[in-house]
């Protein structure tokens, strides 16, 4: 038997040179959407993060099985927690545990071990991936393409973060693995995958240049 479809009825089609003036515009307010490491400490609404994670759920993934597991956080304690484990590790691999190329690669970037943010930011997500799971809550299948899934939805969830009015950072300190403790997610099936920062920017939050530079289509794409 043939799985059940239901009608496409929510597509839109634009007139063409409405099409391009969107493309144009959603170009525009991507290139206004930078990697940010001074936060204000205004709150921002849980119900504006609910939504922001809602809009990562409904990137595509294999199989439909959704294989992310996203954790909100805004309990100071917590935040002051991963600052400190993050930190720990962030000196380690400044000092010294880095390759030397990877340490001049990010000179233009301006980083250091200091991670201030974790803890000024209104709220850190955690995101999670998850090797078995199912559509179902309760099933335990094998999860495809979970990497290329929930790299999909992270991205879905800095452009929602984005679009809402808010400052995003992607914060990948390494080892991960002391998220999964402090988050409760340390089950063998989930990998933490990356931490979203994000709030208002700070009124002194500043872009290095380096950041600036986007390859042009030339270079990033060909056409056959
Ligand atoms: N995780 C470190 C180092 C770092 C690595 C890359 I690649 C960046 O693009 C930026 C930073 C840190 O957060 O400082």
């Amino acid at each position: 038997m043939t799985e059940q479809h239901v009608p496409l009825t929510d597509f839109i089609e634009y007139p063409p040179e409405q099409m391009l003036a969107r493309a144009a515009q959603h170009l525009a307010d991507l290139r206004r959407r930078h990697s940010i490491r001074k936060f204000s400490s205004r709150p921002v609404a849980r119900e504006l993060i609910e939504q922001c994670i809602l809009a990562a759920g409904s990137a595509p993934s294999g199989a439909n099985h959704q294989p992310w597991h996203f954790v909100a956080i805004h309990s100071p304690e917590v935040k002051q927690h991963i600052r400190i484990e993050a930190e720990a590790l962030e000196q380690g691999f400044y000092a010294g545990r880095a390759p030397e190329e990877w340490l001049d690669a990010l000179k233009p970037l301006g980083t250091d071990a200091n991670k201030a943010y974790l803890e000024t930011a209104p709220w850190l997500i955690a995101v999670f991936s998850k090797k078995r799971g199912g559509i179902e809550e309760q099933d335990d299948k094998n999860n495809y393409y979970v990497h290329e899934s929930v790299g999909l939805a992270t991205g879905f969830l800095l452009q929602a973060l984005h679009h809402a009015g808010l400052g995003t950072l992607t914060h990948t300190p390494k080892p991960m693995s002391f998220l999964s403790k402090i988050c409760g997610r340390d089950s063998d099936n989930e990998r933490p995958y990356m931490l979203i920062v994000t709030g208002y920017p700070a009124e002194d939050a500043t872009v290095p240049q380096h950041a600036l530079k986007k390859k042009t289509l030339q270079q990033i794409c060909s056409f056959l």
